[in-house]
């Protein structure tokens, strides 16, 4: 009886010896990936206990600034940010001021009470209500002139057809590079360094930056370079933990440059993908700020040829023309490589977009149209242009109280 069981015995036991090897294999194979998820992790962004201030924890909150849709992080995993809105949702919803002013005005220079007009009275308006949306007045002149040339005669009757040559023109002014990214696998770290004047969103695009970078598994470091205030480098720490990116913070009074080079020095030290440097406002006609922004520059170079791969000026799109002043200046004296544009939301003077790609000649990378880190994007021409030009809607006109509108053009 025994000697008969036993084959069927012993290929029991010997199945039960195969089942138990593979389920220690697989479970030492999960455990293996989740220690690697988590070195991944802490290298990324440590928790607030291990970073170099030493303070610990972060400020519980920075006065008006919402981290997206976000939970509250512990600093260890990635970023999620749920969108419960989609972008061109806010893009749309962000830029209607901007469209009421610039899109909506030139519609109703074709209503019927204007139908007698004269085609240079239109144009003549027309580069009116281009200059009080802020396209500048170069700008403004150079499109009306295509207008001029692309709808002769009576071709120039009806908005349909102005707003088709617009929209081809200001998008051919706008072209954005789909293929550029702040970081790559060929530039380890990328060192970008944020400059602008004072609370134009400089602190909050770089935590931004920092949060977008970090969900798309990047590790990032971030430097507090506005040493002069306490609370810009508390604001920055904030984000920066809510990112899961380290944060370089020196103390208080420290030499911006110094920051600078010690948040190079650690992002190549720990291999990382990205180190911004976020830096003090300063207006551009101050000659020993700029000077202090020229030795942050050289200071970053140090460790990392090539370094500071970008330079992002920050410019706030409520102050219209005046952002073009910034950008010359900032231009020659800082080297900047690219244009972050923000709080498009708060005003109807977006058409300094168009401005800026015109005449600067410099790349916009980045909008902003509102606070919470779901409101930056990249900047993408034909999303702009599709949301300009976006047909007439009774929530976005809704959003446009008349006092935001510069008067209508009688002709
Ligand atoms: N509505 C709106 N507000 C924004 C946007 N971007 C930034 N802000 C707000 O602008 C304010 C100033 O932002 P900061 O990031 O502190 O500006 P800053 O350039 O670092 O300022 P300084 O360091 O003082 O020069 C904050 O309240 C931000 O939340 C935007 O796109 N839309
Ligand atoms: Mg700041």
């Amino acid at each position: 009886m025994t000697t008969e069981l036993f084959p069927q015995i012993l290929g029991f036991i010997l199945v039960a010896a195969v089942l138990g090897a593979a389920a220690f294999w697989l479970g030492r194979r999960s455990a293996r990936k989740s220690d690697a998820n988590i070195a991944e992790h802490s290298a990324a962004g440590k928790t607030p206990d291990t970073r170099s201030d030493g303070h610990g924890q972060a400020q519980e909150s920075v006065a008006g600034q919402k981290v997206g849709s976000e939970a509250e992080s512990t600093g260890n995993e990635l970023p999620q940010a749920i969108p419960s809105v989609s972008w061109f949702s806010r893009l749309s919803s962000g830029m209607s001021k901007t469209q009421n002013q610039l899109i909506r005005q030139i519609e109703s220079l074709f209503t019927s009470q204007n139908e007698k007009a004269s085609r240079e009275a239109i144009l003549d308006a027309m580069l009116e209500i281009l200059v009080r949306a802020d396209v500048g007045i170069r700008t403004a002149e150079m499109l009306i002139e295509r207008v001029r040339h692309e709808l002769p005669g009576a071709e120039l009757s009806d908005a349909g057809s102005v707003k088709t040559v617009l929209r081809k023109e200001i998008l051919s002014l706008l072209k954005s590079d789909a293929g550029w990214s702040l970081t790559s696998p060929e530039q380890k770290p990328a060192v970008v360094l944020m400059v602008g004047v004072n609370g134009v969103g400089k602190t909050t695009t770089t935590g931004k930056l920092a949060f977008k970078e970090r969900q798309a598994g990047k590790t990032v470091i971030v430097g507090a370079a506005d040493t002069f205030r306490a609370a810009a480098v508390d604001q920055l720490e904030q984000w920066a933990h809510r990112a899961g990116a380290e944060c370089v913070r020196l103390s208080e009074g420290a030499d911006p440059a110094s920051v600078a080079f010690e948040c190079v020095k650690r992002a190549v030290g720990q291999q990382s993908d990205l180190c911004l440097v976020d830096t003090a406002g300063r207006l551009h006609n101050r000659q020993d700020l700029m000077q202090e922004l020229a030795k942050i520059k050289r200071v970053a170079s140090k460790d990392v040829q090539g370094a500071p791969h970008e330079v992002l000026l920050v410019l706030d799109a409520t102050t219209g023309q005046n952002a073009l002043q910034q950008a010359k200046a900032f231009r020659e004296i800082a080297g900047v490589t690219g244009l972050v544009l923000t709080k498009l939301d708060g005003t109807a003077k977006g058409g300094v977009a168009i401005a800026l790609a015109n005449e600067m000649k410099l790349p916009i990378r980045y909008i902003g149209v509102g606070e919470s880190v779901d409101d930056l994007q990249p900047f993408v021409a034909e999303e702009f242009v599709d949301a300009l030009f976006a047909p007439h809607s009774s929530q976005t006109a809704d959003k446009t109280s008349r006092s935001e509108v510069t008067g209508s053009i009688t002709l």
